[in-house]
């Protein structure tokens, strides 16, 4: 296979030459080709089986070094670097090029380069955008076939466009001080070398669908968000759509396929998408969604029957675990399956209890979206869903109550600026860190967040019926560090209030931080929460507040002459309520 493309036939030519790879394969995505590539994985031990009650499952083991995305080596390389912003590592492009491309040099020798033709979105949307990953990690190949529409209809809509995102990748040599993942925003163009793990291989998910797409959707009138986009069925049997932004870990994959509690399983989810929504205006002035990618690379620790059934139930078979442990009798074992015990941790050492998790906390399955049980075929509506609410949330174990609403879109703007949260194991660095990640796009967005606000503001401006906004936090805790809310399948009661708020109803108190419900609000039919820990989840500390207000002012001001003006009108109008 080839392509009758010339500026793609030339680029593969031309990283052939100069990384210089045994042979080069050109996927086409069928079924045939995938098992080559796991019969071959197989045999050089990239991936094992696992015993007959996990048909069609693999384990995979990252280098230990190599377990998470990396922000400090995460480089958005635009002319200028007020450009890319203090929210982005910079580097000029042409230092960028010479560095990458001294790596990259003779760095396939022996191994195979795979082209990977993908499309992010329903082949056949025009909101969609292709791009093609060169690889030389067979594991990636099965991971992209699985996230993204990969394979010869994508590479026809290639040849029918005319236009791709270059993503260029090696595992290289894995060692930490020869990783880099370097974007272009301008050339369209990404090279990643030194990771085979998650995002910082798989090009066409944060690389591409996040920091690039974020770059384009600026200057095409649309936002690429880190945004899971879900559909809820109320007993009458009317479905709304919202959108949530929440940082690296903090539940948008539970969201997004969240098992209704008992008192109300007459409520229906849909699943559209768990991590990335692309965002666009439509000509009835509603803002519609398309989630880019076609399967889940979801957080494994924390998947029970009780917590997550549906991702329980959906990583039983055809799934790609990474990074977890194993029982003796050769079963996936992880924190919180709450099934038998592990044998060896996810470095494949017997496992003693003292060393350790055993899964890596950021240990990772990769799935179709379609073995989802809330699998809705609206994923792959080339006009997406129109969006009623969208949510921002966070990782706090103190000060952001369960519940708040935005008085309009420009508020709302600031409230996702404004959004903070707990370091994870997502990515490399210490965890539990309380950090500013603005819409939980800290670690994606592939340009200035002074003109990022700029283009959601201006977005929200030009749409008649925008939907409304609001902040959620399911990881308040007490003294003990015990969480204050049940969360999960729970969370059902909070969006339940979100969407009567978006009709005009649900009852709700205004407060100098926005409307929160009232203690008698959210429907707690068959829940025991006692009354202190819902006064606390719904209660604004008005001291706090002033404090966080003031951090949140010098955070904004750091971005000088790009904050928006509006921000600052914003953030004043806060200080006074609160004062
Ligand atoms: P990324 O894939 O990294 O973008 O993460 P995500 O936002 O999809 O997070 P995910 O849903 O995978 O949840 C991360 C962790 O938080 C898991 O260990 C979950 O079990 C846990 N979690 C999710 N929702 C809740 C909740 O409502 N309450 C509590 N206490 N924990 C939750
Ligand atoms: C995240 O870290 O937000 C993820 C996992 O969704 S990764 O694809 O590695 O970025
Ligand atoms: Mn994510």
């Amino acid at each position: 296979m080839t392509t009758s493309n010339p500026a793609l036939r030339n680029w593969v030519d031309e990283v052939a030459r100069h990384t210089q790879p045994e042979r080069i394969h050109w996927c086409d995505g069928s079924e045939a080709e995938n098992q080559a590539l796991i019969s071959a994985m197989l045999t050089d031990g990239t991936l094992k089986t696992l015993n007959e009650r996990w048909p069609d499952c693999y384990l995979h083991r990252s280098d230990p070094n190599d377990v998470a995305r990396v922000e400090h080596v995460t480089f958005i390389c635009t002319d200028s670097e007020q450009d890319a912003g203090p929210n982005n590592n910079w580097m000029a492009p042409a230092e960028a090029h010479r560095l990458a491309d001294g790596l990259f040099e003779g760095c396939m020798q022996g191994r195979t380069l795979y082209v990977i033709p993908y499309c992010m979105g329903p082949v056949d949307s025009s909101y969609s955008r292709c791009g093609v990953e060169i690889t030389d990690s067979p594991y990636v190949v099965t991971n992209m076939r699985i996230m993204t529409r990969m394979g010869a209809a994508a590479l026809q809509r290639i040849e029918r466009e005319g236009s791709f995102v270059k993503g260029l990748h090696s595992i290289g040599d894995l060692d930490p001080d020869n990783r880099y993942i370097m974007h272009f925003p301008k050339e369209l163009t990404i090279k990643s070398i030194g990771s085979g793990y998650g995002g910082n291989a798989l090009l066409g998910k944060k690389c591409h669908a996040l920091r690039i797409a974020s770059y384009q959707a600026r200057s095409e009138g649309w936002l690429a968000e880190h945004m899971l986009i879900l559909g809820l069925q109320d007993p009458t049997g009317r479905t709304r759509y919202i959108a949530a932004a929440f940082p690296s870990q903090c539940g948008k994959t539970n969201l997004a396929m969240l098992v209704p509690p008992e008192s109300q399983n007459d409520w229906r989810i849909w699943t559209v998408g768990d991590d990335i929504a692309w965002l666009h205006p439509g000509d009835d002035g509603r803002l519609y969604a398309i989630n880019p990618e076609s399967g889940f690379f979801g957080v494994v620790p924390g998947t029970g029957r009780e917590t997550n059934k549906n991702a329980f139930d959906m990583i039983h078979r055809d799934t790609i675990f990474t990074n977890v442990g194993l029982t003796a009798d050769n079963e996936p074992w992880w924190e919180g399956r709450g099934e038998s015990e592990p044998a060896l941790d996810w470095r494949g050492q017997p496992f003693t209890g003292g060393n350790g998790d055993a899964a890596h906390p950021n240990s990772r399955f990769t799935v179709s979206a379609r073995q989802n049980a809330d699998y809705t075929p609206l994923m792959d509506d080339p006009r997406g869903v129109p969006i009623s609410a969208i949510i921002f949330g966070g990782r706090r174990r103190g000060l952001a109550p369960l519940v708040y609403q935005a008085r309009d879109w420009q508020h709302g703007v600031l409230v996702g600026a404004s959004v903070a949260s707990e370091t994870t194991a997502a990515a490399a660095g210490e965890t539990g860190i309380v950090r500013r990640d603005p819409m939980a796009m800290k670690p994606f967005c592939g340009y200035n967040f002074g003109d990022y606000w700029a283009h959601w503001l201006n977005i929200g401006a030009n749409l008649s019926n925008p939907p409304s906004m609001f902040h959620v936090n399911w990881f308040r805790r007490d003294d003990q560090g015990r969480f204050l809310w049940p969360g999960f399948g729970d969370n059902l009661r909070v969006l339940a209030w979100i969407i009567e708020r978006c009709e005009g109803g649900g009852r709700a108190k205004q407060t100098p931080i926005g409307e929160l419900p009232t203690l008698d609000a959210l429907d707690l039919n068959g829940l025991h929460v006692p009354d202190e820990d819902l006064e606390a989840l719904l209660h604004v500390d008005v001291q706090g507040w002033r404090e966080e207000l003031d951090a949140i002012g010098k955070y904004l001001e750091s971005y000088g002459d790009r904050l928006p003006q509006e921000l600052r009108v914003e953030h004043a109008r806060l200080t006074a309520a609160l004062r």
